[in-house]
C-alpha cells in the first residue's frame, strides 16, 4: 500500500469479521484488532460478563471508546462488534478514518457460528435465538450499508476468496 490505510470490517456477529480480519491483516502485513477482544483485555472479563455487571448500556460505553481509540491508528484492520454501528459517533469515526467492508451473510450461517459462544449474550439465553438474529438485522443491516464502502458476502465462499475479493476491491 502507498500510504497506510486502515480496513474496518462491520457486520452482524457470526459474519466472520474475526477469522477474516486476523488473515486479511497478515496477508497485508497489517496490525489486527477486534473490538470485543480489545474490550475483554481492557476489563478483564467476557462479554458476557461486561454484560452482566454493566448491562447493554455499560458495554456499548465501552464499546464506543475502544472505537474511538482503535480507528485512531493507520494501517490497521479492525473488526467490529456486531452492534457498534448502533453509535451515531463510531459509524462517522469509522467511515472517516478508513475503508469499511460490510461482510453480509445468511442467519442460519450466524447460527451456525455463534453457537455456544460467550461473546454473544444477546442470543445466548434466547428462546429463539433465529428471531433475535431476524430482529437484529432489520434494526442494523440500514446503518452496516449506510457506512459501507464495500460490500462482501461471506455465506457461500472460503475465507480466502473472500479476503481475495477484499483486497481486490480495496485496491490495495
Ligand atoms: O460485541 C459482541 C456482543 O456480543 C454484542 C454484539 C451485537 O450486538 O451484535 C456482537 C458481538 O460482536
Amino acid at each position: 500500500m502507498a500510504e497506510k490505510r486502515n480496513i474496518f470490517l462491520v457486520g452482524p456477529m457470526g459474519a466472520g469479521k474475526s477469522t477474516i480480519g486476523r488473515q486479511l491483516a497478515r496477508q497485508l502485513h497489517l496490525e489486527f484488532f477486534d473490538s470485543d477482544t480489545e474490550i475483554e483485555r481492557r476489563t478483564g472479563a467476557d462479554i458476557a460478563w461486561v454484560f452482566e455487571l454493566e448491562g447493554e448500556e455499560g458495554f456499548r460505553a465501552r464499546e464506543e471508546k475502544v472505537i474511538e481509540e482503535l480507528t485512531e491508528n493507520t494501517g490497521i484492520v479492525l473488526a467490529t462488534g456486531g452492534g457498534s454501528i448502533l453509535s451515531k459517533e463510531s459509524r462517522n469515526r469509522l467511515s472517516a478514518r478508513g475503508v469499511v467492508v460490510y461482510l453480509q451473510t445468511t442467519i442460519d450461517k450466524q447460527l451456525a457460528r455463534t453457537q455456544r459462544d460467550k461473546r454473544r449474550p444477546l442470543i445466548a439465553e434466547a428462546e429463539n435465538p433465529r428471531e433475535v438474529l431476524e430482529e437484529l438485522a432489520d434494526e442494523r443491516n440500514a446503518l452496516y450499508e449506510e457506512i459501507a464502502d464495500i460490500i462482501v458476502r461471506t455465506d457461500e465462499q472460503s475465507t480466502k476468496v473472500v479476503i481475495d475479493q477484499i483486497i481486490e476491491k480495496v485496491g490495495i
